[in-house]
């Protein structure tokens, strides 16, 4: 906001100031009642100038702006409503996983990247330049225990200087961490033996607890539990242990909080997973209460699932509650988002918008947006702002169906005509209403482009070295 209403120069000549006070006089009444530092303004001024150089920004800017105009008038002599399609998309946030900001691997290996964040505080840096690129990237959400806050105010702090919030914050009892006296090698809310079920319970409970020091408002409890070969498992004594061990984490949200189920069809277990499709996900969150939702990877179901239609269905229950983007060909391949199925994407999106409306519901704020991505090859940053643009894409596309038209058709069962009017908005080239967003936001007209532009790698590189190895997955 600040940034917004003061102008850069200004915020420099102060901040020179300031710095030269500090300089001369580390022992001040100012330095220590606001606990300012000298070291703490060079970091900011380090951190400023890599994250939002204004120079390079509006330099890329002017050199695009020409081109930029006359893709935007042609939308808009086309196009009704562009302007009521842009105010959308400026208030629509898209959180970053703070696992995807190093490069994934496979149970084959992990190549990884140079410069990767190695603190939380760099991964929010990482989250905050994205969205100084593309103003759209404006929450964080972490794993815990990938991701545990030291310091949460400091960190709180540190994100809202990135213009950034804390979105859901996610529990891990698919993994045994050192030191922990039970195994869940047998599952973690399903287990049979009620002591493992009740360190998986606690550790969800201390998740809400970190997510409540940094304003986080939700949870999402994703399950590896379930059984890799017939018999191992008594489905129905899994899933009631399971209700019973989520009804104890429902207990400690709270009020203002919601838990996220996730479901997930196969992977780590291959015969049956507890949560394993929207149906029972859906039974979860209808027996837990109002505060529970189930949420929807798009990885996670089985081969050619009607996506489009859970989504529908959830929705009308009022029971979709988030969403992880990613993409995929076969599996859970955690792909960039909209670079296998792009026209998937957007039927998923056209359901998300008609849904949401019939519903009267804030499309920015009243489901979590996340994505969930992560792979082995690509720089993650350049990765993740591909992400977030074929989300803005698709959401616009979603915006431009003439759903009166469509309503019209599909009561004549006009069938033509409806795959027409959705085909017709799939295939109208808004790549300018999204980067007018950005750009009336004060982001970049091409953030991938001027990533490369400004070498931000290699600014990171330079500041956290080659070998710097992201915590996480
Ligand atoms: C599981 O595959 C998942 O989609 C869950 O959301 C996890 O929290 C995430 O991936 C990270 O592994
Ligand atoms: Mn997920």
């Amino acid at each position: 906001m600040l940034k917004l209403l003061i102008p850069s120069w200004l915020l420099d000549y102060f901040a020179t100031l300031l710095l030269m006070y500090l300089c001369v006089n580390p022992d001040s009444p100012l330095a220590k009642t606001t606990g300012i530092t000298f070291e703490f303004l060079i970091l900011t001024f380090e951190l400023r100038d890599m994250i939002l150089d204004q120079n390079t920004l509006h330099t890329h800017n002017d050199a695009g702006i020409k081109l930029h105009q006359q893709q935007l008038s042609h939308i808009r002599s086309v196009t009704d409503n562009t302007d009521a399609i842009i105010e959308k998309l400026r208030a629509f946030q898209v959180a970053i996983p703070s696992w995807a900001l190093g490069t994934g691997g496979t149970r084959f290996g992990r190549f990884s990247g140079a410069g990767e964040p190695g603190s939380l505080e760099e991964k929010i840096a990482d989250v905050g330049l994205l969205h100084a690129l593309n103003r759209s990237s404006g929450a964080i959400s972490l794993h815990i225990p990938w991701d545990i806050p030291s310091d949460a105010a400091a960190i709180r702090q540190l994100a809202a200087d990135h213009g950034l919030r804390f979105d859901a914050v996610n529990s891990n009892t698919f993994q045994d961490q050192p030191g922990q006296q039970h195994s869940y090698k047998f599952g973690s809310l399903q287990h049979t033996d009620k002591a493992v079920r009740k360190q998986a319970i606690e550790h969800n409970i201390e998740v809400i607890r970190h997510g409540v020091e940094l304003g986080s408002d939700s949870l999402t409890v994703w399950l590896s539990d379930g059984s890799s070969f017939p018999g191992q498992l008594s489905f129905r004594k899994a899933f009631s242990r399971t209700l019973e061990s989520l009804e104890e984490i429902y207990a400690a949200l709270p009020d203002n909080w919601k838990v996220f189920v996730e479901y997930k069809a196969f992977e780590p277990n291959f015969y049956s997973m507890t949560v394993g499709d929207w149906g029972q996900s859906l039974l979860f969150a209808n027996k837990l209460g109002p505060k529970a939702y189930t949420l929807v990877d798009l990885g996670h179901h089985l081969p050619n699932a009607n996506i489009e239609q859970i989504v529908a269905l959830l929705l009308q229950e009022g029971k979709l509650g988030g969403f992880h983007f990613n993409d995929s060909k076969y599996g859970d391949d955690d792909l960039t988002v909209g670079s296998i199925n792009p026209y998937q994407l957007f039927l998923i999106f056209q359901e998300l918008v008609d849904g949401m409306d019939a519903r009267g519901m804030n499309h920015a704020r009243d489901l979590g947006w996340m994505i969930d991505a992560s792979h082995n090859i690509k720089d993650p940053l350049e990765d993740l702002l591909q992400s977030v643009e074929a989300i803005q894409l698709a959401y616009a596309q979603a915006l431009l169906v003439d759903s009166v038209a469509l309503e019209h058709a599909r009561n004549n069962n006009d069938v033509a005509q409806a795959q027409e009017i959705l085909q017709d908005a799939y295939r109208t080239d808004v790549r300018a209403l999204v980067a007018e967003a950005r750009l009336q936001d004060g982001g970049a007209l091409q953030p991938l482009r001027l990533f490369r532009e400004a070498g931000i790698r290699k600014q990171l590189i330079k500041q956290r070295g080659e070998r710097s190895v992201a915590t996480g997955l």
